[in-house]
């Protein structure tokens, strides 16, 4: 109004001019707001925090050729998705915690299923902890902490009370339909199980149905407020139950699991394959390691499909530009490969996870990014992306760089353990190899370098054209370990039990 006038008054004013003192007008009047009411504040991102249970990187953004994931596909060409990222320890509640609380499993000492952080570190606060202090809203719908799976379907399974404002405990007719399902390790129970149903009915009858319906429900209902909204999938970890729509995406002709012969595990420790007993595949025929392969893809499918409905709601509700959706695995998952399936093993099909951030603002859109990145990274990368404070004590790095340029310098590499009965298994991971030792070294150790060796199949321990190369690895463990993440016995470790259970 001030510079209309002027105008009028004086018409030879030059349009410069005036475009000049509007801007010191405008920044006056903000100073006096600025004054009269606060600093302005930007509306504050919300987190949609997507956790898959015991799903690999059989995913199209991944470059498998059968899997069909358009959904999760969709959500990566909106953010960057991590190449090389791995768990902290192959095992559900393990790394779930570290994720959750930003702490190596040796910080938390949960080593096990039955162990609760807070027993060792009671004042800690969680991840949605930290954004319910600074004003969010935080609700988890189904498995985010430590579940077993399909046993505790419906409770609240090893939750943390202190994480959460409200939390719902999805249970679907898979639950209700447990005696259908066909178990080919009939000697194992179904959470640890090569088992499978084609399920009847829809896709919001069973329990990861519901967890979408549910999720959808919370975001609808606090879309007027700063949300950190959890939806926890309990597929595609076993028994393999899904609508039978999803089996039908993959003919048994496009089904191969690697038949052996392994030949060249004779140069790996044993430890390195005892996660499977009885090997190969728990005693599973190669028929029927490929039927439960066939219904692990299925479920993948199923909960692809999920997602995709959680990432439709946030688009209807315009909230897709003010949402942080995180997409991420617990552990990976092996479907054969070495004579293996399922986790807690230290090759890469176990300790590598599919990760997916897609975070309005930054400006890498579907990027990919090579950097060897941990779960724990998570932690101080939504507080920085949200502007909240990190808390001291945090294990991981904030990968809000990576973000906006998936090539940036990075200069940590994954670090994954595992126990094996009386002691452990560690490693780590660079962009080229994977060093790991048992034991510290006394059971043996393995080398891979995946610049020529992608299948893991030579041990290059023993070759002294990688002496060099194993010595600068064994040193980065042995440090690493050697000081604040010097491991703790795992109460389990007396009678040799770490595997088996509902991971
Ligand atoms: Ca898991």
């Amino acid at each position: 109004m001030i510079l209309l006038v002027a105008m009028k008054i004086n018409p030879g004013l030059r349009r410069r001019r005036v475009f000049s003192e509007w801007i010191v007008f405008c920044a006056f009047s903000v100073v006096l707001a600025i004054r009269a009411y606060g600093a302005p504040v930007a509306a504050p991102f919300n987190v949609l925090f997507i956790a898959v249970d015991d799903m690999n990187n059989n995913l199209g953004c991944y470059g498998h050729e059968v899997v069909q994931s358009p959904n999760i596909d969709r959500l990566a060409e909106r953010g960057v998705r991590f190449d090389r990222a791995y768990c902290q320890f192959p095992l559900c509640s393990p790394s779930r915690t570290s994720l959750m609380t930003g702490r190596r499993p040796d910080v938390t000492q949960v080593y096990d299923l039955k162990k609760h952080f807070r027993s060792v570190m009671p004042d800690v606060v969680t991840l949605p902890q930290l954004f319910m202090k600074h004003g969010y809203y935080a609700a988890r719908v189904g498995k985010i902490y430590h579940y077993g799976n399909p046993g505790q379907i419906g409770t609240d399974g090893l939750d943390d009370l202190p994480s959460w404002n409200e939390r719902i405990n999805p249970k679907g007719r898979d639950k209700a339909e447990e005696h259908l399902i066909t178990n080919h390790t009939p000697q194992r129970g179904l959470g640890s199980s090569l088992s499978l149903l084609k399920a009847e009915g829809g896709d919001e009858e069973q329990t990861d149905g519901i967890v979408a319906t549910e999720t959808i429900r919370l975001i609808e209902t606090h879309r007027n407020q700063p949300f950190f909204i959890a939806a926890g999938f309990y597929r595609p970890h076993c028994p393999y139950v899904a609508p039978k729509k999803y089996f039908d995406l993959y003919p048994m002709d496009k089904v191969h699991v690697p038949p052996g012969p392994w030949d060249y595990l004779k140069d790996v420790p044993a430890p390195a394959l005892s996660s499977t007993k009885p090997y190969p595949w728990f005693g599973a025929t190669l028929e029927q390691a490929r039927e439960a392969l066939q219904a692990y893809w299925a479920t993948i499918s199923f909960v692809d499909a999920q997602v995709g409905r959680l990432l439709d709601a946030l688009d209807r509700l315009n909230l897709s530009e003010k949402t942080i959706v995180v997409f991420w695995s617990d552990h990976g998952y092996h479907v054969g490969e070495h004579g293996l399936w399922m986790k807690q093993s230290e090759f890469e099909n176990s300790a590598r996870v599919p990760l997916i951030i897609a975070a309005p603002g930054r400006k890498a859109k579907g990027g990919m990014s090579g950097r060897t990145v941990e779960l724990l990274d998570l932690y101080p990368t939504l507080a920085d992306l949200c502007g909240l404070p990190i808390p001291d004590g945090l294990d991981g790095r904030s990968l809000k760089g990576i973000l906006d340029d998936p090539g940036a310098a990075w200069n940590k590499p994954a670090f994954t353990q595992v126990w094996r009965g009386t002691f452990p298994g560690h490693s780590v991971r660079t962009e080229r190899y994977r060093y790991i030792e048992w034991d510290n070294g006394r059971e043996g150790s393995q080398l891979y370098d995946y610049a020529t060796d992608s299948e893991e199949k030579r041990n290059l321990n023993n070759d002294p054209a990688y002496a060099q190369v194993l010595l600068d690895l064994r040193g980065m463990v042995r440090s690493h370990w050697a000081s604040e993440y010097r491991p703790a016995r795992p109460a389990n470790a007396r009678n040799g039990r770490t595997n088996g259970g509902n991971p």
